[in-house]
């Protein structure tokens, strides 16, 4: 059934779709009908469904204004929104017609789809989890912006060499133009950067910034959809322009290099997005893109409060913010320069505002990825922002008065870290600057907690820090991926399939048929036909032929150590070589699997990228090798992205998921995988957890040490190691494998090797064994079809906790307070 909601007043008859069509392919495109091709097609019919799309966010926008109630802002570096056309038709409830108005023309809608290029403006689960969060935000009418940058490269383009080398190409994702995205010449700000700021001297905290380089920020908005709902947000990007055209001066002079500098320094701060994922930089350019980005969010959230008229004191019952990650933390100085420097409020009264304002999210507990500053690079950069954070730790002088004496805790505490140079914290601003503070899991929330900002808890009291696990929305990674599932679902449960898709834990309905033998064998065709479309789709781009009749093993993440890719290629050697031992016949009561992998590696992450070369040199032994190749066979398939996620998930018997206990914060893989029907091997990590605890404990496959046990074990490793062949003789056994060459030049391996040897950070060594014993559960449960197939219903069936739907509610009414609002 096609729902009604988001079409009101939308003519959405298929001659005026094909006429639309026509006319954008006539007008925007000034071609001519007869001669276009799939992409002039696919942007024609884009463009015909964002005028659906403006009429809706209009008229939303407009509702929000006149109701003028609390609103949310997510500042977040990176949205990894992937394709929009089929989503926008989905939401809409118009993809029906749209395929039979695109085929009355002579195209087909699957070619048109393919012709879009991902918006690949994030690195992974982060941007990706902003991306799922906007369209839960719309889909629950929940009056919420998305604020971030307009880069015009996105995650870099992977090539893989014939020897296994990642390489990277630039992301030009805009070169054909973006339907999806509205210039809005008539919003842009000045931005400053460098200049001088001076105290004034009438002790009112208030000083004048003035001089150094003005930027122009630039929006382009971008509609976001909800789902049977004419509710459509927002999600405004900023680009980055220079104030002025160029020196004319210079230029006049001769001087051409000097005239179009500043110009280009400018337009430099969007050109790219930076490719680390779990690393900070340092690099003067991102803090750039970071003040960049959270000044001109703010200059124009403000002036739109502004415009109700209200006096600046009940700024935070108008306005939530949300700071995903440490990214945007200079929005809690900013804010405090603007309400002090510009509104002349009084500094303690600022800081209130402030601190009603702000709402901090941490993504990670790793030591790496927490973001410091360099304070002498702050102050080039920002003279009036370092005074403001100095201040702001002066003011916390309550801290010694609670723990008078305790030194090293102020120490701890203190937003400056006195290393040469010093460096300002981001995550302890980030922390005081904010009305509250969660994790994305439970674990991950404990940890947070209990580590990185113990001190804090110490101080505020727990009631400030708090868990939203993360979520996935449905509608996106179970219907418009999966359609096939979808279908069965909405049959099954016979209920319109925008009931179930907004309250997903309608699909507990399904355990009622796990008994139906008929629907058993329907869902299992389902899985099938998933796993013919990803084997047509690697022989139609890698060239590659893919047994369907396997079972199907899937770790599709960011390349790191932490994720242990290295853990899982370790244990298809492992097999390898035990099948190599084995006589044909013995080989034929094995359960043939295939080991699918993607992910980037950062482009200087030298270990991540060896790992890839190991998979890459495997894959080519293991696959040739007339002994094995007809019971494993391990691909990498290259330039991981939204789009390759979509034909991946949907195809998994099982997917991987083994961190080391306490390093993966949530993972949002994992719940994309089980609610499209596939099981989960995994550590006792992350959402992992909670994943088990709702589907139970006999439909999920865990393995390894927990997380109280890390710290020791990394102890024992340092300080009285054993050698591998002791603690593990089976991965001593692979690693001489690997040393010995036979997946390619002996010696490459050997600083990837070492890092399980010397030190083993990760604890690849403590946990090989139950790895392997855990696969091998997994084999022996898939052998036993029946059971698997009650498993994989029974694991879709209890995912309703992990909606996005659900997460953004729980920041609405727990964190923001906002409340849903529909546009009639
Ligand atoms: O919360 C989204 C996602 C989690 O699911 C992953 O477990 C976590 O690793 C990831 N964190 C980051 C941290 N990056 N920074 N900064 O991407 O967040």
């Amino acid at each position: 059934k096609v729902w009604k909601d988001g079409l009101r007043g939308l003519d959405t008859g298929v001659p005026s779709i094909t006429k639309s069509i026509v006319n954008h392919v006539q007008t925007s495109l000034a071609r001519q009908p007869h001669e276009i091709d799939n992409l002039g097609a696919y942007q024609a019919a884009a463009l015909s469904v964002r005028d659906n799309l403006i009429i809706n966010w209009n008229d939303t926008q407009l509702h929000y204004s006149r109701t003028a109630g609390k609103r949310a802002y997510y500042l977040s570096l990176e949205f990894l929104m992937g394709r929009a056309l089929d989503n926008a038709l989905l939401n809409l409830g118009l993809k029906q017609q749209y395929t039979q108005g695109v085929d009355k023309l002579g195209f087909n809608m699957e070619d048109l789809l393919a012709q879009e290029r991902d918006a690949g403006l994030g690195n992974g689960g982060l941007g990706r989890l902003a991306a799922c969060y906007l369209d839960s935000s719309a889909s629950q009418e929940l009056p919420v912006w998305g604020y971030g940058l307009r880069y015009r490269y996105g995650i870099f383009q992977q090539l893989i060499s014939p020897d296994g080398q990642q390489l990277e190409a630039p992301d030009p994702w805009l070169e054909n133009s973006n339907p999806w995205e509205l210039p809005r010449i008539d919003v842009s700000y000045e931005v400053r950067f460098h200049g001088f700021a001076e105290r004034l001297p009438d002790g009112s905290g208030r000083a004048i910034w003035e001089g150094g380089q003005e930027v122009l920020a630039v929006a382009y908005d971008v509609p976001i959809p909800g789902c049977n709902t004419r509710n459509t947000n927002n999600l405004r990007l900023w680009e980055s322009k220079p104030k002025r055209g160029f020196d004319l001066n210079s230029f006049n002079a001769g001087d051409y290099e000097r005239a179009v500098e500043s110009s280009n320094s400018a337009a430099a701060i969007t050109s790219v997005l930076y490719p680390n994922d779990h690393t900070t930089f340092g690099k003067e350019l991102r803090l750039k893109q970071q003040y960049f980005w959270t000044a001109a969010s703010l200059a124009d959230i403000i002036r739109r409060f502004k415009n109700l008229g209200k006096p600046i004191t009940e700024f935070p019952q108008y306005v939530s913010i949300q700071l995903n990650d440490t990214h945007p933390t200079l929005a809690v100085p900013e804010l405090m320069r603007v309400l002090v420097d510009e509104e002349e409020v009084p500094w303690n009264a600022a800081w209130d505002i402030v601190t009603e304002t702000f709402f901090f999210t941490n993504h990670t507990v790793l030591p790496e990825a927490l973001e410091t500053w360099p304070v002498p690079l702050m102050q080039h950069l920002l003279p009036r922002h370092m005074q403001i954070i100095f201040d702001i730790w002066k003011m916390l002088s309550s801290v010694e008065r609670k723990f008078p004496g305790d030194k090293e805790r102020l120490a701890r505490m203190s937003l400056i870290e006195e290393s040469i140079p010093q460096n300002v914290r981001m995550a302890h601003l980030a922390c005081i600057g904010s009305r509250k503070v969660n994790g994305v899991a439970e674990l991950h929330s404990e940890l947070v907690q209990t580590t990185i900002l113990k001190d804090f808890v110490d101080f505020y009291g727990v009631s400030k820090f708090g868990n939203v696990t993360n979520g996935i929305t449905p509608r996106r990674w179970l219907d418009q991926c999966n359609p096939g599932l979808s279908r069965l679902i909405t049959l099954t449960l016979d209920i319109e399939k925008s009931i179930w898709l907004k309250d997903l834990t309608k699909l507990e309905g399904l355990l009622d048929y796990v008994e139906d033998e008929d629907f058993r064998e329907d869902w299992a065709a389902v899985k099938q036909a998933n796993k013919e479309k990803l084997a047509h789709h690697m022989q139609v781009t890698l060239g590659l032929n893919v047994n369907t009749k396997a079972l199907f093993d899937v770790q599709i993440k960011r390349l790191h150590e932490y994720k242990r890719q290295t853990l899982n290629i370790l244990g298809v050697i492992h097999r390898y070589l035990k099948l190599k031992a084995m006589t044909p016949k013995e080989r034929k009561t094995v359960t043939p699997r295939n080991v699918f992998f993607a992910g980037k590696a950062a482009p200087g992450y030298y270990i991540a990228k060896l790992t890839i070369r190991l998979i890459v040199n495997v894959a080519r032994v293991v696959n040739s090798d007339p002994d094995t190749k007809d019971y494993l066979n391990v691909f990498f398939l290259p330039d991981y992205s939204v789009t390759l996620a979509e034909v991946l998930i949907p195809a998994s018997d099982i997917s991987q998921h083994i961190s080391t206990a306490g390093t993966e914060a949530s993972g949002t893989s994992n719940m994309k995988f089980c609610l499209n029907g596939g099981l989960l091997l995994g550590t006792v990590d992350g959402a992992n957890i909670e994943i088990a605890e709702e589907v139970g404990p006999s439909n999920v496959f865990f393995f390894g040490h927990l997380t109280p046990a890390v710290e020791d074990l990394r102890y024992q490793h340092v300080y009285h190691p054993v050698p591998v062949e002791q603690k593990s003789p089976a991965l001593a056994q692979v690693l001489d494998a690997v040393s010995s060459g036979l997946f390619g030049d002996r010696g490459v391996y050997e600083p990837l090797l070492n890092t399980i040897r010397q030190g083993d950070y990760y604890l690849i060594t403590e946990d090989f064994d139950s790895y392997i014993e855990a696969l091998r559960m997994v084999d022996e449960a898939y052998n036993d079809r029946t059971e698997w197939i009650k498993k994989s219903i029974r694991t879709t069936a209890k995912m309703g906790k992990f909606s996005s739907d659900r997460a953004i509610q729980d920041y609405a009414q727990e964190y923001w307070n906002i409340e849903s609002t529909k546009v009639k």
